[in-house]
């Protein structure tokens, strides 16, 4: 049973750089998913509804994602393994019902603009794969490049999906090479454009060996048929030119890359690469069915004490993300906790280890598209949402049915800007405080407290966080805030085996000194002379960029 659970899971984030069409993509998964009926991108439609899972409201105002949204569906798959896959390559799930396959996909929406790229980084903690989004006229752009460096950090598999090939791109052999370049990974397309941009006839199937037609047609699935490369069929459905420059570039392809081997893509040492158009429905389907069929079901998690692997009989799970307000009605957090092994249930006792204490969940929650609803039980790979009314959780706890266990997340970086924050409206200083306090457990930002004047300064990575904090605090917590220059370089956590030395630097610096959420001393330094000064001053003084050391 629990093994049939886990096989069948599907746990994975889209990443890209903005505007590459992620959101779009994973609305066109929930379409198929059966999730939602009408996307959100249909034009002439009088529903006028914003993309699902961008359901922040500031998100909807800018039409950009800020934060991950985090939504699962079942999916049926075409039964049989194309192309005489053996079968112990890839393992069949069971629990499938009309010839299909039941899978449980867990799908993670990310945000790609920079300001936020500290969310997206701690969702690839919780995914076991991930599919990357390139614009096919832009090819691969800085977060794109960022975020690959990250999942070859932790090994993680890819599949890459060009995108927009509705519009005039690139040469695809030319985005092909850009990929490998750029990205340091092997490719292997597993489709092919015929043509691009207003010419753009579709895609040629290659796993499955089908032709995929083009047809505009934003919320239909387009027409599939099955067609031998080398019969006329091809020439009568596309073209005699058409068809001869496919069978070209596909004999090009094949002389090119090896063939492709799913336990290549789940080493992370080859990403398999789809074309198609999110937008117009486009090469999403295919995408999809190659997806479940090839990407790892759960895999172990790494604990500072041992690897935890997904089988084992007793529960385990740690928080990789907050969210303040999901539900403008409901104002409380919601904390998102991956599943790693053994069975959640809901109302069992369970240890939340930094706590040390033991609490019970009456009211799990998982995600659908713009729905939640209350759960039972979870299987490793899930993504289980936990209503926290006021500060149980940090990102990063771990929660276990005893064990004294802790997983490693990704640490807090050591911010780029910084503002004083100020509260522009008197009467409403406690609503300021509280919400201050939730945006930074939930890692929007970081707080430190200059010990010397007691003001708050907010760091970032991005001028944008700043806005957002301040859009919300009026929005969510009904509290105005004002921002003021603070002329800062870089702030760093600082420690010392020699606490008089420490006890020495502090005071040297009081003017300097400013404490983080957790209390922990923070160095706030002007300049990076200064910086390199107090480096020198002071040897036996470790400098930490990152929050965890
Ligand atoms: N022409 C064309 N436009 C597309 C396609 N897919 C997405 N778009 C458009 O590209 C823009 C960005 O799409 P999103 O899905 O919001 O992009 P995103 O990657 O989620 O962006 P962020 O969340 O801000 O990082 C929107 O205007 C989409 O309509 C496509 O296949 N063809
Ligand atoms: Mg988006």
């Amino acid at each position: 049973m629990m093994n049939q659970e886990i096989e069948r899971r599907r746990t994975f984030a889209i990443i890209s750089h903005p505007d590459a069409g992620k959101t779009t993509l994973t609305e066109k998964f929930l379409l198929f998913g059966g999730q939602i009926q009408v996307a959100g991108a249909v034009k002439n439609n009088k529903i006028k509804k914003t993309a699902t899972s961008d359901w922040m409201d500031i998100e909807k105002q800018r039409g950009i994602s800020v934060s991950t949204s985090v939504m699962e569906f079942d999916y049926i798959a075409p039964s049989k393994p194309p192309r005489g896959e053996t079968s112990d390559a890839v393992s069949s799930p069971p629990g499938g019902s009309e010839g299909g396959l039941l899978y449980k996909v867990n799908i993670l929406d990310t945000p790609g603009h920079q300001d936020f790229a500290e969310d997206t980084f701690r969702t690839l903690t919780a995914v076991d794969s991930a599919i990357i989004v390139v614009d096919g006229a832009k090819g691969v752009e800085t977060q794109t490049r960022k975020l690959m460096t990250v999942c070859r950090m932790r090994k993680t598999p890819v599949i890459i999906f060009i995108n927009k090939m509705d519009r005039e791109g690139r040469d695809p052999f030319d985005l092909l090479d850009e990929l490998e370049q750029e990205l340091e990974i092997k490719v292997r397309p597993l489709s092919w454009p015929i043509n691009q941009g207003a010419k753009f006839k579709g895609v040629y199937n290659i796993y499955e060996q089908k032709l995929d037609l083009f047809t505009p047609d934003k919320q239909r699935v387009t027409e599939k048929v099955s067609v031998q490369l080398g019969s006329p069929e091809l020439d009568a459905r596309i073209g005699t030119i058409d068809a001869e420059k496919l069978r070209d570039d596909l004999e090009l392809v094949e002389g090119v890359y090896p063939e492709f081997e799913v336990e290549t893509y789940r080493a992370a040492e080859v990403a398999p690469v789809f074309f198609g158009s999110a937008l117009n429905n486009f090469g999403v389907q295919e995408l999809l069915n190659c997806f479940v069929e090839i990407a790892p079901s759960p895999r172990p998690t790494k604990a500072e004490e041992r690897d935890v692997n997904p089988e084992e009989p007793k529960f385990t799970g740690f928080i990789f993300k907050i969210t303040a307000n999901i539900d403008p009605n409901h104002r409380s957090c919601i904390a998102f906790c991956k599943v790693c092994s053994g069975r959640f249930q809901r109302n069992i006792p369970y240890l939340h280890v930094r706590q040390q204490k033991t609490m019970r969940f009456t009211s799990p929650t998982q995600f659908m598209a713009q729905r939640k609803s209350t759960i039972d039980e979870a299987w490793p790979g899930d993504i289980v949402g936990l209503p926290d009314t006021g500060g149980v959780f940090k990102i990063g706890d771990t929660l276990t049915e005893g064990e004294q266990l802790h997983f490693r997340g990704l640490p807090s970086f050591s911010p780029e800007l910084f503002k004083y924050i100020e509260n522009d409206d008197p009467m409403k200083a406690k609503q300021l405080q509280k919400g201050i306090d939730q945006l930074m457990d939930e890692g929007v930002a970081q707080l430190f407290i200059n010990q010397f004047n007691n003001r708050k300064i907010i760091g970032t990575v991005g001028q944008l966080q700043f806005e957002v904090i301040q859009y919300r605090l009026e929005n969510e917590y009904n509290a105005k805030c004002r921002w003021e220059p603070v002329h800062l370089y870089k702030a760093c956590w600082i420690s010392s085996d020699d606490e008089q030395e420490l006890e020495q630097f502090k005071k040297r610096k009081y003017q300097y000194m400013a404490k983080d959420k957790e209390g922990r001393d923070v160095f706030l330094a002007d300049s990076g002379y200064m910086l390199q000064m107090a480096q020198q001053d002071f040897k036996h003084l470790q400098f930490h960029f990152t929050s965890e050391f």
